[in-house]
C-alpha cells in the first residue's frame, strides 16, 4: 500500500552520527538475523559483509514500526541486495535459511565459543580453528601456548559468559570508586559503555576516569589496582600505559587503560523469614560467595575526557560511524583524545559531549540514542 511505502520511504541519514537510534526497537528478529550474519562475516575476514549486514541491522533499530510485507522492503534505504532478500526470506518464511545454515556451521559454532574467550580474537580462534582446535577442552593440549591473558579467560570463562547485570555493575562501581577515593577523594569516575546507554545488562563494565588536576592522576591506576588485588578483588589484570608519543591523526587510542577481570562478592541476601532454620549442608564443597566480572578501567587528562567519554560510550558501530562521518563529511579526525582538522591544520578542545557533536555539526545524541 502507499501509506506503507510512506513509511519506508522516510528520509534515513546516511550515517548512524546523524540518526536516533534506541536501545530497544520493532524488528528484533530481523535485527538478531543481520547481525548473526554480520558475525559469520566478521569470523571469515569479511570486513565489507560485515559492514553491509551492519548497517542494515542499524538502519533497521531506526525504523519506527515492525517490518510486515516484503514490499516495504524495496525501498529500504542503506540495505544492501543481500540484507533485503534476507529481510524478505524472513517476513515471507520466518526463517531465512542462510542464518540457519550459518548458525549449524562448525566454524561458527567455534568461532563464537573461542573468540567469546577474554584476550581471544578473531585472528587467534582462526588460527586455532584451522589447527584443529573446536572447544575449550581442545585448549588444554596447548595450554603452554596461551598468554596470562587467556589463561585467566578460560579458568572464568562459565562466570564471564553470564551476563553482567546493572545490579552486578553498580556494585562494581563501588568497589572501584571506593579504591580510586582512597588515594584521591575527589577523583571523577564514570560509567561508560553499554549501560551508559541504558542497557540493563553489558559482557564487561567500562568505567572512565579523570581529575581536574592531571597530577593527581599520575600513578593513581596502578595503586588503585594493587590496592584492590591485596584485598583479593582481582582475579587478572594487566595494565596499557598511556602511550605518550601516538599520531593524534591515528585511529588508535592511547589512554592508559586496565583491563581486569574482579572477584565481586555476591550481593548481601534479604533476610528471608526462616532465616534461622538450620539447613542440612549436602554439599560439602562450600558455596562460592563471588561471581568473575570483566572490567575496563580507563584514565583521561582532564582536557581530552569529554572525546574519551563520547568515545567509551558505544555503541561500536556508532563510534566507527561518527570518525567515517568526521572524516569523509568533516575532512576531520576524531578519536578518545581529540578533534583534528585536516584542512586547517588544528585541534578543537571540547568540555562537554554537546560541543563536540557542535564542533561536526550534528544533532546532540543522549547516550541512549546512540544504540546503533
Ligand atoms: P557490552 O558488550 O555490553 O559491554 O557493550 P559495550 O557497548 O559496553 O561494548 P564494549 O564494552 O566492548 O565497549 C564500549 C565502548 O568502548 C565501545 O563503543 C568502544 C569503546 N572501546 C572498547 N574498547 C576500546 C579500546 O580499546 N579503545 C577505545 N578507544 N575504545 C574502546
Ligand atoms: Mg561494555
Amino acid at each position: 500500500s502507499s501509506v506503507s511505502s510512506d513509511k519506508a520511504t522516510q528520509e534515513t541519514p546516511s550515517y548512524a552520527c546523524q540518526r536516533r537510534t534506541p536501545l530497544h526497537h520493532h524488528n528484533k528478529e530481523i535485527v538478531d538475523a543481520l547481525q548473526i550474519l554480520a558475525l559469520s562475516a566478521s569470523f571469515q575476514g569479511s570486513e565489507a559483509r560485515y559492514l553491509g549486514f551492519t548497517r542494515a541491522a542499524s538502519v533497521l533499530k531506526c525504523l519506527p514500526f515492525t517490518l510486515q510485507s516484503a514490499e516495504e522492503v524495496k525501498d529500504l534505504q542503506f540495505c544492501g541486495g543481500h540484507s533485503k532478500t534476507v529481510i524478505q526470506e524472513i517476513l515471507e518464511d520466518r526463517v531465512c535459511r542462510e542464518v540457519e545454515m550459518v548458525k549449524n556451521s562448525e566454524h561458527y559454532q567455534s568461532m563464537k565459543v573461542l573468540t567469546g574467550i577474554f584476550g581471544v580474537g578473531i585472528r587467534t580462534a582462526d588460527k586455532w580453528y584451522r589447527d584443529g582446535i573446536r572447544s575449550l577442552s581442545d585448549l588444554n593440549e596447548i595450554e603452554g601456548k596461551l598468554t596470562g591473558e587467556q589463561k585467566a579467560g578460560l579458568l572464568h570463562y562459565t562466570d564471564l559468559q553470564q551476563p553482567v547485570t546493572r545490579d552486578e555493575a553498580e556494585r562494581v562501581e563501588q568497589l572501584v570508586k571506593g579504591a580510586l577515593q582512597s588515594f584521591v577523594p575527589d577523583v571523577q569516575v564514570t560509567m561508560t559503555g553499554g549501560f551508559r546507554r541504558g542497557k540493563q545488562e553489558g559482557h564487561d563494565v567500562d568505567f572512565l576516569i579523570t581529575h581536574p588536576n592531571e597530577e593527581a592522576l599520575n600513578g593513581l591506576l596502578r595503586k588503585a589496582v594493587a590496592w584492590l588485588d591485596s584485598k583479593g578483588s582481582i582475579l587478572y589484570h594487566h595494565i596499557k600505559g598511556r602511550s605518550h608519543n601516538f599520531a593524534r591523526s591515528s585511529t588508535m587510542d592511547g589512554h592508559e587503560t586496565c583491563y581486569a577481570i574482579f572477584a565481586l562478592p555476591n550481593a548481601c541476601p534479604e533476610k528471608s523469614p526462616d532465616a534461622g532454620t538450620i539447613q542440612p549442608d549436602l554439599d560439602k564443597s562450600p558455596p562460592r560467595n563471588w561471581k568473575a566480572v570483566r572490567v575496563d578501567l580507563v584514565v583521561a587528562p582532564y582536557s581530552e575526557y569529554s572525546y574519551a567519554l563520547l568515545g567509551w560510550t558505544g555503541s561500536k558501530h556508532f563510534e566507527r560511524e561518527l570518525r567515517r562521518f568526521s572524516l569523509q563529511v568533516k575532512k576531520m579526525s576524531l578519536n578518545s583524545h581529540g578533534l583534528f582538522d585536516i584542512e586547517k591544520k588544528c585541534h578543537y578542545p571540547a568540555t562537554s559531549e554537546e560541543e563536540i557533536f557542535a564542533h561536526l555539526g550534528l544533532l546532540y545524541l543522549t547516550p541512549s540514542e546512540r544504540n546503533a
